[in-house]
């Protein structure tokens, strides 16, 4: 590592404090992309509607004729800052220049831009960075530094030999200045949202990078540089997991999960696919209890304004926010690290040392009472976030046991605050014995590893939770710890989807070399079809065991994994 980078951890603490407590950030995807919305000549363009001139293959020269239209008159900055803050938002971050290669703001290197190359002449990352400072919301920006679809030389155009040109001229001509004038023009940026970092090399990387100390607070996501080279320099400040939340978090790193609030970035017109505002809220306060924050996109309409739903939406988690915010920001991943079907935790050292506990019940027991397995802590007391009504909290042969008062009908989420004597040792909680006696391994219980680009991860909450990612067989690594009861024989089977695989054989590694090793062929099922696979029968001995799953493909496509399940056989005595 070079000294430059040595420097990067030191102060890093200091930059992060504003954003550790911020837990929740509004993206804003807008271009001449958001004119057509998704439409070209009256065609539909599939995939994101930002992608839409790579998509239709649209010529440069073309495309660039939408900027003539590029008119955004209800694009008012300070009602966007406004909402923003309504929402409980505590920071911003623009797409300064997408792939597309228009920038919104004015630029001396090329002519491209909201200022010089439109009828409206104005400069909307100004304008934004100007109504962040009046209120105090820290203000960002994405710039799309690799791929650019206009000016020559940018990476990712493929269909216009008009944009052919030198790949290092236009970093040096055009994205490394115009990150310049970013940084340079517009008072403090807090964050540089960096994406798509194709040929990205740690040489090429450090050009931008020696332009990053105009901001001293500056924090750079993970997107700069690719992957691969990504060892040889910094890895940037951020994880930027997209579209999904990491069951565990991103342990020893700071993350963002960044989500579409229906299933594109850029806007729509025919996406209507909006996530519901529980849905959302649920998304927030999983990402918290994993410490991490939520970067909620919004596609603005090619006239510059915010959706009617998105803008619904935002006010009432918001709303929540102004009940809950103790619950949010500033905490703490929850001392759980499995899952618990009736919500999630957040944490809060105090400086006495006390800590205070928040429970998210988003999904209350019939019973009322929910529990916290492996905290031996006696709550010193215990209430309702909003209500101030007390909560009993017991310990319990499992844990505690917390005894709700009736749902508050008019929250979507209910927190419950106890008030602990001290850190929270969680007892790590292991797979255990389901009523019909057999072991079942979910996602959650796995231990991940595998490198960075092949790293498995698991999407999806409680039983839909589902390792992904497994791409390149024998680089990743899926292992499981578990007590087994009883010796002797167990059937083991998976909850797999193999999609269309010529042949898959999966398996499963035991104690002293025992192995289940099953070949499927090609189903004809589909990418998502989950089915239970049995693999075979393994000799497992009691007590404390760690099984390994691996598995072999002779297609690139990946496999989906969910449960385990070991099943108990009856050995019948010797005749
Ligand atoms: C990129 C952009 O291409 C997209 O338009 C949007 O701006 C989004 C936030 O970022 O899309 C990506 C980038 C990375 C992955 C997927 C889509 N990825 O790592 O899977």
């Amino acid at each position: 590592m070079s000294d430059t980078n040595e420097k990067i951890p030191l102060n890093r603490d200091k930059r992060m404090a504003w954003w550790r407590e911020a837990r929740f950030g509004m993206f804003i995807h807008f271009g001449l992309f958001s004119i057509p919305a998704g439409e070209w000549k009256g065609r539909e363009i599939g995939s994101y509607s930002e992608w839409i001139m790579n998509k239709a293959e649209i010529p440069v020269a073309e495309y660039a004729l939408l900027a003539d239209g590029f008119d955004p008159r209800s694009f008012d900055a300070d009602a966007i800052v406004c909402l923003a803050r309504e929402a409980g938002m505590r920071y911003i971050v623009l797409t300064a220049k997408h792939h597309e290669g228009f920038a919104l703001f004015r630029s001396r290197v090329s002519a491209f831009n909201s200022v010089d190359a439109s009828p409206c002449a104005r400069d909307l990352v100004g304008e934004l960075a100007a109504a962040c400072a009046r209120v105090g919301i820290r203000f960002g920006l994405y710039y799309s530094h690799s791929q650019d679809w206009h000016h020559p030389g940018g990476a990712g155009n493929f269909w216009d030999p008009s944009q052919q040109g030198d790949y290092d001229a236009y970093l040096d001509t055009v994205a490394v200045p115009q990150v310049r004038e970013l940084l340079g023009n517009y008072g403090p940026v807090s964050v540089l949202w960096y994406d798509t970092p194709r040929f990205m090399t740690a040489e090429r990387a450090g050009r931008f990078q020696a332009v990053h100390a105009m901001q001293p607070e500056l924090i750079v996501n993970n997107r700069l540089v690719s992957f691969d080279t990504r060892a040889a320099v910094t890895p940037g400040d951020t994880e930027t997991p997209e579209n999904f939340i990491p069951a565990n978090g991103c342990p020893g790193r700071d993350w963002e999960s960044c989500m579409t609030f229906n299933d594109n970035w850029g806007y729509r017109k025919s996406d209507l696919n909006w996530k519901s505002t529980e849905t959302l809220l649920r998304n927030l306060v999983d990402i918290a209890s994993k410490g991490g924050n939520f970067l909620l996109n919004v596609g603005l309409r090619g006239d510059g304004s915010v959706p009617e739903e998105n803008a619904a939406s935002l006010r009432s988690i918001g709303d929540w926010l102004g009940r809950h915010g103790d619950s949010v920001y500033g905490t703490q991943a929850g001392p759980f690290t499995r899952r618990m079907e009736w919500g999630r935790a957040t944490q809060r050292l105090n400086p006495d040392g006390s800590v205070t506990l928040y429970l998210h019940v988003w999904q209350r027991p019939e019973t009322g009472v929910i529990s916290l397995p492996g905290l031996r802590l006696e709550p010193l007391s215990g209430r309702m976030l909003s209500t101030g009504i007390p909560v009993t909290a017991v310990l319990s042969e499992a844990g505690v046991d917390v005894v709700l008062p009736a749902k508050n009908g008019g929250e979507l989420i209910d927190v419950a605050v106890l008030e602990l004597p001290g850190i929270p040792e969680i007892e790590p909680d292991r797979p255990q014995l389901d009523e019909l006696g057999r072991i079942v391994l979910s996602p959650l219980d796995a231990e991940l590893s595998g490198p960075d680009d092949a790293k498995p991860v698991v999407t999806g909450v409680d039983g839909n939770a589902t390792i992904s990612n497994l791409t390149r067989s024998g680089e990743w690594r899926v292992i499981y710890n578990f007590e087994v009861p009883e010796g002797g024989l167990w059937l083991v089977s998976a909850e797999l989807a193999i999609g269309a695989y010529q042949r898959l054989s999966v398996s499963l590694l035991g104690p002293h070399g025992t192995t289940v090793t099953t070949a499927f062929n090609a189903s004809g099922e589909g990418m998502d079809d989950f089915s239970i696979k049995e693999l075979g029968v393994m000799r497992l001995h009691p007590g404390l065991q760690a099984l390994e799953f691996r598995s072999e493909m002779t297609d690139l496509r990946p496999l989906l994994a969910r449960r385990f399940i070991l099943t108990p056989i009856r050995e019948r005595p010797a005749s």
